[in-house]
């Protein structure tokens, strides 16, 4: 299957790791949108928070244990935003689901 997130998790695609346990891998955005910009995503292919379901849901919920530990390495004791991007009217443009942890600044109320 041709993923970049997939690319990304098996090095065939560098990427700067903030991360790594068994089941989640995170590493900094490319065109990060705030001071702090990180993404966390299952090492296994989900497509987006659309496809979770009974099956797949504790590889899900072991991403979100992670993001408060990947949180705190990234120095985000203020506060951070967790956005996940679903499908075209939600602009996810890599189909593999990722969660968007920004920080390192006071953020816009506004989130769109
Ligand atoms: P989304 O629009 O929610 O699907 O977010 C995808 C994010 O992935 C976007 O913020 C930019 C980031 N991104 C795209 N290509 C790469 C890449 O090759 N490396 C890294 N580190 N991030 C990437």
């Amino acid at each position: 299957m041709d993923c970049l997130f997939c690319s990304i998790i098996n090095g065939t695609i560098p990427s700067t790791k903030v991360y790594e346990d068994d089941n989640c891998y995170a590493f900094r955005d490319i065109n990060p949108q705030a001071p702090v910009h990180c993404l966390v995503v299952p090492k296994t292919h989900i497509e987006s928070l659309d496809s979770v379901t009974d099956e797949n849901s504790a590889t899900v919920a072991k991403v979100l244990v992670a993001i408060p530990k990947i949180a705190k390495l990234l120095g985000l004791s203020d506060g951070y935003r967790v956005i996940s991007n679903v499908g075209e009217n939600g602009c996810q443009s890599v189909h593999h689901l990722h969660f968007h942890i920004l920080g390192g600044e006071k953020l816009a109320e506004r989130m769109c």
